[in-house]
């Protein structure tokens, strides 16, 4: 029988004798620059596999990962989606109440949120985009030789979302570094963490201070919020921790998913040259960009009671780390999973998540990427790498350090 005993406020959990052990660390940073070896070994460990560096289960096949990762009944948010558990330490700032949080209290914040960011809102940020991407993809097709990371992967997100969430004074910079640090913070208390934690303080006050109502316009995602907030639905101070919900969530996840999305092209050339010939492909492209990268590649959930993984017993208190990025390749799940194909159209990946917590974001995702491919395809006619694609390790983000391309205008 696992157990699972409080030593000094440390977990301290015996596994079940017949659950795999691997002594193995998931956040190496050898493992964080190409993650696709480590998804492969882990799934072929076992459905359930425990990590004793970090007292933690890890589960990477598509369906028991879906399944810990959705069942919120039994798998918790409220303790944090990271390696640490709320209940024992003190989290880095104040807990989501979106994100980091489980019903009652999650379905109150969720529905606010999803009203906010409705495919109606959306639809109406479209011709935005589409002028925005247009703006920042025009010069560089004509330059030709681009740095893909910087002159667009993080240029388009930090211009366009914003102005979308009504941003008046935005700080790209800050921005982008917010993410990364909300990002490493569910890791370990490994180097990456560390850093992180040594930024946090100037860059999370800037971030808090830009969430204040008289910081925002009066027609924007964070209007929307503090709106619900004068119906009565939320409090106005509930409404701030969604703005910052926005900022947490919505420049670094879509900065990783545009970098990660000209990676793909420069890889696969004749996906490219679908996409030309068949612009509407644009949006199923992106879910296979999602499935073939995870742009979130690992969040955890924290057993909630005694229960059940895979028919071994998983006590109450224990964390599970979820392998989005091992899921999505799992080949038990897709075709050749190995193979990016545009037009593959892989409902059921998990890049955004499942269930109540499934990425509120996703209609936004959706909309930039639709964006910057549409104004990449009829001015480019092929994406060809011009040095090494660089990843940049984070805890929880697969993302590009540095992406060398070279545009050939059409
Ligand atoms: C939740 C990924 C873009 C806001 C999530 C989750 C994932 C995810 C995996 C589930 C977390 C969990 O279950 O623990 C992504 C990816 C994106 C993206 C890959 C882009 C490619 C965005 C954007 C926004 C956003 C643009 C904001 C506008 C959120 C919020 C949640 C969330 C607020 C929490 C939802 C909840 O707990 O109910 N996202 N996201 N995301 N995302 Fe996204
Ligand atoms: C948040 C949030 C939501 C999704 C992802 C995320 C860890 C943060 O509500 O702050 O990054």
């Amino acid at each position: 029988q696992a157990t699972l005993e409080l030593i000094e406020g440390h977990r301290v959990l015996d596994p079940h004798p017949a659950i795999p052990v691997w002594d193995v660390d998931p956040y190496d940073e050898a493992v964080l620059h190409d993650p696709y070896p480590f998804w492969k070994a882990l799934r072929d460990r076992g459905e359930l596999v425990w990590i004793p560096r970090y007292g933690a289960f890890m589960v990477g096949r598509h369906e028991v990962t879906k399944e810990v990762f959705s069942d919120h009944d039994r798998f918790v948010s409220s303790r944090g989606v990271g390696l640490n558990d709320f209940k024992l330490e003190t989290p880095w700032r104040a807990p989501s109440i979106i994100l980091e949080a489980d019903p009652p209290e999650h379905t109150k914040t969720r529905k606010v949120m999803s009203r906010a960011l409705s495919p109606k809102v959306v639809k109406g940020m479209m011709d935005m985009f589409r002028a925005a991407a247009g703006e920042i993809v025009a010069p560089l097709a004509a330059k030709g030789g681009i740095e893909a990371v910087t002159e667009l992967a993080e240029a388009f997100p930090t211009t366009v979302f914003p102005r979308a969430v009504g941003m008046t004074d935005a700080n790209p910079r800050h921005l982008v570094d917010y993410g990364a640090i909300v990002f490493n913070a569910v890791g370990p208390d490994n180097a990456l963490r560390r850093a992180a934690m040594a930024r946090a303080p100037e860059v999370a006050a800037w971030i808090t201070a830009a969430c204040a109502r008289d910081r925002l316009t009066g027609d924007g995602l964070g209007a929307l919020v503090y709106a619900a907030a004068d119906a009565g639905e939320i409090t106005h101070e509930e409404a701030a921790m969604l703005v910052r919900s926005f900022l947490s969530a919505g420049v670094d996840t879509t900065v990783t998913g545009i970098g990660s999305a000209l990676w793909c092209f420069s890889q696969f050339p004749a996906e490219w040259e679908k996409l030309r010939a068949d612009p509407s492909l644009a949006r199923p492209a992106f879910e296979e960009v999602l499935r073939f990268t995870s742009p979130v590649h690992t969040f955890a959930r924290t057993a909630g009671c005694d229960t059940e993984i895979a028919g071994f017993p998983v006590p109450e208190g224990a964390k599970i780390l979820c392998a989005l990025g091992a899921a999505n390749m799992d080949p038990d799940r897709w075709g050749d999973p190995e193979a990016f194909r545009i037009d593959r159209r892989p409902v059921g990946h998990l890049a955004f998540g499942a269930g109540i917590h499934g990425c509120v974001g996703q209609n936004i995702a959706r909309g930039e990427l639709e964006a910057v491919l549409g104004a990449l395809a009829p001015r480019v006619a092929r994406i060809e790498p011009a040095g090494p694609a660089i990843w940049r390790p984070n805890n929880a983000i697969h993302a590009l350090d540095r992406l060398p391309l070279r545009l050939i205008p059409s």
